[in-house]
């Protein structure tokens, strides 16, 4: 149960990351890695690129040598242009990228999910023979069912304080993800559950948990007083003159940019604006910006040669993280 726990630790910290980490540009928005793209100082961070184009592949390619890298980048290539005209397009792009994003979130929700379905069986085998019963894979599991294999079936009033706010906010999103209302969540709707900024009907979830997080008040609503503390924790007197001089940037920037409508407070829809931003598409935006670095003669098109030219864009290899190690250890 332990694991299970830390897991869903893991989900929830990358939730609170994911509400902080907003504040460049709207990147975070369905976001292609578990790595930012920038640092704070704004330095570009490749492994995001590498993720984003090689999903689950990326620890692999880290270990090759710089020539089986870019040999097998190649192979990826020949794939990527579907029609084989020897030109990647922005489209063929979109769609790679977008096929990797879905494959990795299959491979983690498959893992999650027949993790759940076998924790339910060994408690079901528990049980006397008579109440036991088989777990379908393939079925769907209830609330009860969860709470059985997550908070050992204690009811809401017999929850150690501790997990009091974590099961109230995930019977929230329980019920958002249970998108035929029947109770039970299948595969699919577990997978709005664990992942909630990825499906739409669980967007609210996220909206909701981050305003609690960041509602010191609880007024329902977070001030610009609120903001400031969410996105620089430091009080005034322990900041640097440069994290002043952000710290009106973020004043200014909650004015004309989170509070829509002005009335000095950020809502719930406003929240929602920030957290799933309309006009942003991270894999558009990906693919603009891996064609704007590798389109050396900027027609719009990627030839295998110019991806090659500019591996170090979508791949990494072993020469790439040698070169990392040192840095890492110069700074000791
Ligand atoms: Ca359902
Ligand atoms: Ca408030
Ligand atoms: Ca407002
Ligand atoms: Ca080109």
């Amino acid at each position: 149960m332990a694991k299970f726990f830390y897991a869903l630790h893991i989900s929830l910290f990358f939730a609170a990351v994911f509400a902080k980490s907003v504040e460049d540009g709207n990147k975070s928005r369905g976001k292609l890695s578990e790595q930012e793209h920038y640092d704070k100082e704004g330095q570009h961070n490749s492994e995001y690129d590498h993720e984003a184009f090689l999903g689950k592949q990326k620890k692999t390619f880290d270990q090759l040598t710089l020539e089986e890298s870019k040999e097998r980048l190649g192979k990826i290539v020949d794939k990527i242009d579907k029609d084989k005209d020897a030109k990647v397009t922005k489209e063929e792009l979109g769609e790679w990228i977008k096929f990797t994003r879905d494959q990795y979130n299959e491979e983690t929700i498959d893992k999650k999910w027949k993790d759940v379905i076998a924790r339910l069986q060994k408690v079901m085998s528990r049980k006397d023979a008579s109440s036991a019963r088989t777990v379908d894979p393939d079925g769907a599991i209830s609330w009860e069912d969860y709470n059985e294999v997550s908070y050992g079936g204690q009811s809401e009033e017999e929850i150690d304080d501790t997990y009091k706010g974590q099961v109230k906010r995930e019977k929230r999103r329980w019920k958002m993800a249970d998108l035929d209302q029947d109770g039970k969540l299948s595969r699919e709707e577990f997978s709005a559950f664990y992942h909630p900024w990825d499906h739409e009907q669980t967007h609210d979830a996220v909206v909701q948990e981050t305003i609690e997080d960041m509602d010191k008040d609880k007024d329902g609503v977070i001030s610009l007083r609120e903001y400031l503390k969410e996105v620089q924790p430091k009080d005034e007197k322990d900041m640097t003159e440069e994290e002043l001089v952000q710290k009106r940037v973020d004043e200014e920037y909650f004015r004309t940019n989170r509070d829509k409508n002005k009335d000095g407070v950020m809502d719930k829809d406003e929240v929602k604006e920030w957290m799933f931003p309309s006009n942003y598409d991270a894999i558009k935006s990906e693919v603009t910006h891996l064609i704007y670095h590798a389109d050396n003669d900027k027609d719009k098109l990627l030839t295998k040669e110019e991806i090659l030219n500019n591996h170090k864009y979508f791949v990494g290899s072993k020469a790439t993280n040698y070169g990392k190690d040192l840095t890492r250890h110069e700074e000791f």
